[in-house]
């Protein structure tokens, strides 16, 4: 059995963004970046928390970040030493991802001899409000030493600064600093205590945006001095309460408690491959991901695009959530799968709200959605490189493709755990709204017989402004048969009339049929356009960071496209086509797209898996499970930065390796498992879950076995 664990064994400080993201640890609550302990904003260090945002004056709203209360440092006779600033004899990070363990340990040469800092930390997966940090200082000679620790306030900020006020203060067991948001007065805690196995002397020091408490002892040659912390997180929008308190707390029993719930998650979440341990090594990772940012006991949260390691995206819920992330938690954990479903019941009132902004009816949901269903995606949401200037995009107006993700995701999770409860729990009303959404979309010109959707963008976000989008025509197809077959499953009165519309939206919208060497157009006018290479449009860059789509991107008249559009489609309704055309169109669509978004390879590879094109299904699925794995994935679109996890990546990591590569499917709430494993793995095993059941899934070679537990 290979070992969860990923390292970094030198110091290099081009990596801090990345490992900030790959290093993450997270409990749902809160997601708290793989950055060093002594650093600050500077180095993107952060606490974020799920689903509580700010507006800092005209600029996007964003989560925000708590205090950070794992803010440490050391000083040896009167000098600090701390990365990046201090060049290390020897450092290595560690994330242990069976056990949700941060952990570094540096070495630094001082004028008198070494020193060595080591440090583990969590993010509590049993008590959710709270952090722990053991922090362990040696040296090789005798020095006045000083162990610097405390709660920082200043706190990075994409779009910041949220907290216009902060309160700090001590009873000196336990500090806080509280950090008070400027548009909607949150208030968000950070509290520490700290326990010593030494003698030393201590003080605290209360600074204007730091608490800081100040252990000074002399150390001995080749003695370990230990401080063990445990920190607690709350804020005025909590949903539960913490549990204990963190004076009474020990390092021990937290840890112990915390890797025990992980064992738990892990028993049902763990997929083994037999025979591609590197296979095997980055899907637990993605899986490990997906776990962290789970939005565990918590009401009606779903989860963000770059999940909880940062602001990027404005940390706001995208399509994402419901098409690529939502099948991984049906299948292991279904109530978190309610509870992001929730969110969108929940949010249906922004959704209606910004149907109606647009002269539209029924719900439009968010393309950036933060809480209440509020749109945080701007009309002007790329930076121009050349002129510095905000650029006007149309995936606030014009991406009408999420609505019916959601109503997809919904789908999904009924029909997996017929929970058929939800509908009467508001979800029922979120489809119908959603049909009367896509009605009003529906557009009939005077010679022509069917209805059509004009001035869309797709998936594909480089080609804006197109009529009849194959994917976002066929999922509003699918929207109108949910709708009817809904009502028809539960009838009422009010919807007597919509019967007869969604019947004739159902069909007379119009779908794009493969053409004569059967493709499938992606939108009215795609062929005619450039017929040219990716490398080619990206030839044709004058500035590395320069937005491909928009008015005059260098893919916009080209039939480059950034991600899954009509291979999308094809994956999403496999039933609907012949694995001829399914072959036909991935083989095209495959060379002209630039997979400039984390979102695609897992489309592709699925699609391949079930057109059993493994040449592209295994390095497809490759690139989604390593998303965060390997550096150079893309950071900015125009002159914003859009590092951070990859969640919707993971999830699909996950797709493809459950419905792809073990043919897991259902019929008639039986599972069924038709293996098309890649050529190196010899075997899997998992367990799944199906309409309130769990399944054990033994895979060896083409042979597969599914034993109800
Ligand atoms: O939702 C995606 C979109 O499809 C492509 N750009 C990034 C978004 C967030 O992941």
């Amino acid at each position: 059995m290979i070992d969860f664990i990923l390292s970094e064994n030198v110091f290099n400080k081009d990596n801090i963004p990345w490992n900030g993201n790959r290093f993450l640890i997270g409990n749902g609550y809160f997601g708290i970046r793989g950055t060093l302990e002594e650093y600050t904003k500077e180095n993107m260090c952060a606490v974020n928390m799920a689903g509580i945002y700010d507006r800092a004056g005209d600029a996007w709203r964003e989560t925000v970040n708590a205090p950070n209360p794992l803010y440490t440092y050391v000083k040896v006779n009167g000098k600090k030493y701390a990365l990046p600033e201090n060049e290390p004899v020897s450092h290595e990070q560690t994330l242990d991802f069976e056990n949700g363990l941060h952990s570094r340990k540096t070495v630094w040469q001082t004028e008198n001899g070494k020193i060595t800092v080591k440090c583990e930390r969590f993010a509590s997966m049993s008590r959710r409000h709270l952090i722990a940090m053991r922090y362990t200082f040696s040296s090789d000679f005798e020095c006045d030493a000083e162990i610097i620790t405390g709660i920082d306030g200043d706190v990075w900020d994409i779009n910041g600064p949220h907290f216009v006020k902060l309160n700090s203060g001590s009873d000196y067991a336990v500090n806080y600093i509280t950090g008070i948001t400027g548009e909607k007065n949150i208030s968000v805690t950070a509290r520490d205590s700290v326990k010593l196995n030494f003698d030393a002397e201590c003080s605290v020091d209360i600074g204007e945006k730091t608490v800081c408490r100040h252990i000074v002892f002399k150390a001995e040659p080749q003695k370990e001095y230990s401080i063990e912390k445990i920190a607690e997180i709350t804020t005025s929008e909590d949903d539960f309460e913490p549990k204990g308190d963190i004076t009474e707390i020990t390092y021990q029993e937290l840890k112990a408690e915390h890797i025990a719930e992980w064992a738990r998650i892990w028993d049902i979440s763990k997929i083994t491959i037999d025979g591609d341990d590197e296979a095997m090594y980055a899907l637990n990772y993605s899986i490990y991901h997906l776990n962290c940012i789970a939005p565990r006991e918590m009401k009606s949260k779903s989860i963000a695009a770059r999940g909880l390691s940062g602001q990027v995206y404005k940390g706001a819920v995208f399509w994402d959530t419901e098409m690529f992330m939502i099948d991984y938690y049906i299948h292991t954990e279904p109530e978190i799968a309610k509870t992001l479903l929730q969110y969108r019941i929940d949010t249906l009132n922004g959704a209606r709200k910004k149907a109606k902004e647009y002269g539209l009816k029924g719900a439009y949901y968010a393309w950036e959605s933060q809480e209440g269903g509020y749109e945080g995606c701007s009309d002007y949401n790329v930076t121009d490189v050349f002129t510095k200037r905000p650029m006007r995009t149309h995936f606030r107006d014009k991406q009408y493709h999420v609505s019916a993700a959601i109503v997809y995701g919904l789908m999904k999770y009924i029909n997996a755990t017929g929970d058929y409860d939800i509908l009467n729990e508001g979800a029922i009303e979120m489809v119908i709204e959603c049909s009367e959404f896509y009605r009003s979309l529906l557009i009939k010109k005077a010679d022509k017989p069917y209805y059509e959707i004009h001035d869309v963008v797709g998936p594909d976000e480089y080609h804006e402004r197109v009529n009849n989008n194959a994917y976002t025509n066929r999922m509003a197809k699918f929207v109108f048969d949910t709708a009817l077959e809904l009502i028809e499953k539960y009838p009422s009165d009010q919807y007597d009339g919509l019967k007869t519309m969604l019947k004739d939206s159902s069909e007379n919208i119009f779908i794009r049929k493969p053409n004569d060497s059967g493709i499938i157009e992606q939108f009215d006018g795609y062929f005619k356009l450039e017929d040219v290479s990716v490398d080619e449009v990206r030839s044709r860059l004058i500035d590395p960071k320069e937005y491909w789509g928009g008015a005059y991107g260098v893919a916009a008249d080209t039939q480059v496209i950034k991600q899954a559009d009509v291979v999308a489609m094809l994956s999403m309704f496999k039933d609907d086509y012949t694995s001829e055309i399914m072959a036909k169109n991935l083989e095209y669509y495959e060379p002209r797209t630039e997979h400039g978004s984390s979102l695609s390879a897992c489309m592709y590879s699925l699609l391949s898996c079930y057109t059993k094109n493994t040449e592209i299904a295994y390095p497809m699925f490759m690139k989604s499970a390593k998303a965060d794995l390997v550096k150079g994935g893309k950071e900015w679109a125009g002159l914003v930065y859009i590092g951070g996890t990859h969640p919707a990546a993971a999830g699909g990591a996950w797709i493809v390796a459950a419905k792809g590569f073990a043919g897991i499917t259902e019929d008639d709430g039986k599972l069924i498992c038709k293996p098309n494993l890649p050529e190196k793995w010899n075997g899997m095993n998992f367990k799944i879950m199906c309409q309130n059941k769990l399944y054990a899934v033994q895979i060896i070679g083409g042979n597969a076995s599914v034993t109800e537990l």
